[in-house]
């Protein structure tokens, strides 16, 4: 049985997974909106990525005996400037993201918590490679710059991303 601390941190994870997903939709239908379609595909997957991450988390807390406690989600922005923006507002939030993972990582491993701190262990290597990627679009756009041909080209590599 989950501890009733654990269980909280957990359905506050995954109202910010959920809510990590409708950002990431504001932001596809942003990018949609200026045309371009490869960024906007792009975010487009990663808010379904985000709520198979809520639905893990689920899952997981459901198996312990927990207990769901869906909150609201709050309304995401519908302006989020340039492209640049768009992304560096998506590489800030993932870190945001990993401090929360690794606060409820640390709050498992003192309760003794070794079934959550193992599950948890997949959500840092996760953020890990979340932020590697984001970083790397943010990096590219800061080379390229959000205006002429270049911008364009990233848009259709950005377009070409699959299913994970
Ligand atoms: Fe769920 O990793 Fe992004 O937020």
């Amino acid at each position: 049985m989950i501890s009733p601390t654990m269980q909280n941190a957990l359905n506050e994870q995954i109202n910010l997974e959920q809510a990590s997903a409708q950002l990431y939709l504001a932001m596809s239908a942003h990018c949609e909106g200026k045309s371009f379609k490869g960024f906007a595909h792009w975010l487009r997957l990663q808010a379904a990525e985000e709520t198979t991450h809520a639905m893990k988390l689920i899952d997981f807390l459901l198996d312990r005996g927990g207990r769901l406690e869906l909150k609201t989600i709050p309304a995401p922005p519908t302006e989020f400037g340039g492209i640049i923006q768009v992304f560096e507002q998506t590489l800030a939030h993932e870190k945001g993201i990993t401090a929360k993972i690794n606060a409820l990582f640390e709050r498992a491993r003192n309760e003794k918590d070794y079934a959550s701190e193992i599950t948890l262990q997949w959500y840092v290597s996760e953020q890990v490679e979340e932020e590697a990627s984001v970083g790397q679009i943010v990096d590219h756009l800061h080379a390229i710059g959000d205006q002429g041909g270049a911008i364009w080209h990233l848009d259709s590599q950005m377009g070409k991303r699959g299913k994970a």
